[in-house]
């Protein structure tokens, strides 16, 4: 079977972009890949962290990954610290990263601007070690947003350099990306990614926004100028709710524009707003439903998975390297 593997960050909860362009993927995936989903806990810190609120937020994500579909059964979910390896790669991978590739990443770049008072090395390394939770499991595929393409390519770069220089090592993985949702745009501002650390909460629906909230924010969402319902390059933040709603209710985006010919924006959000609620209604009914004892085993079961494969990997590194 192939292997996917990807991740995502326990900042805040998490939001409609983080599920719709990337873990409604995992969950299609994890059929028919062998699938690892990892909790990214050092990568967060290279933001600053409250602890008590950093380890409520891990187990929230994985509370996120079950009730969003992801099965234990067939998707191994594990928490990065927990797995050693992820550091130690990363270590090795900076031996071989240079500080020119590190120095165009955007998200260093766009972090760097929000955080001035902590420019710190973690965070501008925070793409190598991205690269090793990917190169320790030999994934094929590698399933997110469009934000993370330039570190996906960044992770192939590097696993070809070592590759060539040491013997063929990982696997050269590919960025898996979908054509709808990939960016799912701030509501208040549909020129920039929705995202878990906007100033203003009405960039974003939360998973754990209730209903009320959440149709708040969809009826103050930024629309375009014009009054009728249709996606196109010059509607951006109209071709954004359409994405929404297409994927959250199955239809196309063809046919949500016919069903609102001839009404207005007021009529469509409200059609939105209702299809976003009742999602979030299934969603934290499933959420709230699970027990924090099991939810921990389950990590302990996945770390344990992942630990036997990175152990693995780190030691064939080791040898390719010299490293007694
Ligand atoms: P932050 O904005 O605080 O940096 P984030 O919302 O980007 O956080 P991450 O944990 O960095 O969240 O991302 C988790 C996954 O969600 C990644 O695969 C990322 O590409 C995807 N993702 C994040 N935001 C969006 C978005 N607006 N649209 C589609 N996918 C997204
Ligand atoms: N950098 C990603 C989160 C992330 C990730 C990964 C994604 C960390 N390690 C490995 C895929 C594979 C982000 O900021 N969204």
């Amino acid at each position: 079977m192939k292997r996917a593997v990807s991740g995502v960050q326990p900042t805040n909860n998490l939001h409609l972009g983080n599920y719709l362009g990337a873990i409604k993927n995992w969950v299609e995936l994890q059929d028919s890949y062998d699938s690892l989903y990892c909790i990214v806990d050092l990568h967060a810190i290279t933001i600053k962290q409250d602890p008590k609120v950093l380890r409520q937020n891990v187990l929230n994500v994985a509370k996120t990954y079950l009730a969003l579909g992801i099965n234990p059964d067939k998707s191994t979910i594990f928490v990065q610290s927990h797995v050693p390896q992820h550091a130690e790669l990363a270590w090795v991978l900076n031996t071989i990263a240079k500080l020119g590739e590190l120095e165009r990443m955007t998200q260093f770049k766009d972090k760097a601007t929000q955080h001035k008072e902590n420019i710190n090395m973690g965070l501008f390394d925070y793409p190598v070690l991205m690269s090793a939770d990917i190169l320790l499991y030999d994934p094929e595929v590698v399933p997110v947003g469009e934000d993370q393409k330039q570190h996906v390519e960044l992770t192939r770069d590097l696993a070809e350099r070592f590759n060539s220089s040491y013997g063929k090592t990982f696997v050269v993985p590919e960025p898996l990306i979908k054509k709808e949702g990939a960016r799912i745009m701030g509501l208040d501002d549909p020129s920039k990614k929705m995202s878990k650390s906007a100033s203003s909460a009405n960039n974003y629906v939360s998973l754990l926004d209730s209903p009320d909230i959440a149709a708040k924010k969809i009826s103050k969402a930024v629309t375009d100028s014009g009054s009728t319902i249709e996606s196109g390059k010059d509607k951006p933040a109209l071709t954004n709710l359409l994405t929404i709603y297409s994927l959250l209710s199955g239809q196309s985006i063809k046919n949500i524009e016919k069903e609102y010919t001839g009404k207005g924006y007021a009529d469509f959000k409200k059609g939105l707003a209702n299809t976003v609620t009742e999602f979030l209604s299934d969603f934290q009914a499933k959420f709230n439903a699970l027990d924090d004892n099991k939810v921990k085993a389950i990590l302990e079961e996945g770390n344990k998975k992942a630990r036997a494969i990175a152990e693995a990997k780190m030691t064939d590194v080791k040898t390719k390297m010299g490293l007694l």
